[in-house]
């Protein structure tokens, strides 16, 4: 049997990477995106490694032309068509997204909140629908939410409103996808130690790893394996939602750490 393909955003790094990684040994063909094209094609490469068939484009989540575009040229490099019969897009790995600054949000910037919106929330959109019309009943479709989508903590005000909306949409995409068989599912992860804190404190390096001093916070393996469990169910099981945290994180609010 050939391998089912697979679009993942956000394949540079954290949990995309990894990913991309795990599906590649379980049985995948890939189909990457992100912007940084040097980390992306590295990552690209080790698949390759790994056995499978990866087709790599550049683009900001942000730019729905460009969104439309690459997925367009993802499918064709795979031969994935619109429309049932044919090869179709067995999954899509909906997770590119990003914080940028934490703090009241009457001291927010603009710029700030426009990057988290415009990736987390519309960037999501339009690569899911860009998707939808290549893949047929039996697709998967996950999504990467948060903690920040379930409960709201001091200075995540805009990152925690954007992560509700995922969680909103998730539910409104799996109602929206149920007659065409298509399963809907949100993971949410707590604290992960990837590259998310330092994009989230501007390059602080210092103020990232202060974020994961004390307890053992989630790996980008972590995250990846849960995936491959999602999209591993036989075809009649959906896993609708899945909160996971670091066994130190009881909640957003409750963090216990080594002193
Ligand atoms: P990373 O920063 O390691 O990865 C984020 C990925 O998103 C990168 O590959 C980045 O690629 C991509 N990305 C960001 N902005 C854009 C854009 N405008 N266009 C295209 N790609 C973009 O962080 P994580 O792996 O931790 O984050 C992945 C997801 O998980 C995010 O949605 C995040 O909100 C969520 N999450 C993270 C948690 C954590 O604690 N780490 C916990 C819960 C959820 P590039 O820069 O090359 O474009
Ligand atoms: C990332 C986890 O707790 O920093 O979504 O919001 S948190």
């Amino acid at each position: 049997m050939s391998r089912p393909w697979v679009l993942i955003s956000g394949a540079s790094s954290g949990f995309g990477e990894a990913t991309a990684k795990l599906l590649a040994s379980a049985g995948w063909n890939l189909l990457l995106t992100s912007r940084r094209e040097e980390r992306l094609q590295s990552v690209a490469q080790e698949c390759v490694t790994l056995g499978a068939s990866v087709h790599v484009e550049v683009w900001d989540m942000r730019d729905r032309e460009a969104t439309d575009c690459g997925v367009r040229t993802l499918m064709q490099a795979a031969g994935i068509s619109e429309g049932e019969g044919g090869t179709p897009l067995a999954a899509l790995v909906n997770n590119a997204g990003l914080a940028v600054g934490k703090g009241p949000f009457d001291e927010g910037l603009d710029d700030d909140w426009n990057r988290m919106l415009d990736t987390n929330v519309k960037g999501l959109l339009f690569l899911a629908r860009a998707c939808v019309p290549y893949m047929h009943s039996g697709s998967r479709m996950v999504n990467m939410g948060s903690i920040a989508g379930k409960q709201v903590y001091a200075g995540g005000n805009v990152y925690c409103a954007s992560k509700h909306a995922v969680d909103a949409l998730s539910q409104a995409m799996r109602i929206d996808l149920v007659d065409r068989g298509i399963g809907v599912s949100q993971i949410c992860p707590g604290a992960a130690e990837t590259e998310f804190s330092v994009v989230r404190f501007k390059g602080d390096q210092e103020a990232a790893d202060a974020v994961y001093q004390g307890f053992d916070p989630l790996l980008a393996q972590d995250i990846a394996e849960a995936v491959e469990f999602v999209l591993s169910r036989p075809p009649h099981v959906c896993v609708n939602d899945l909160v996971i945290m670091p066994t130190a994180q009881a909640s957003a609010h409750h963090l216990h750490r080594n002193t």
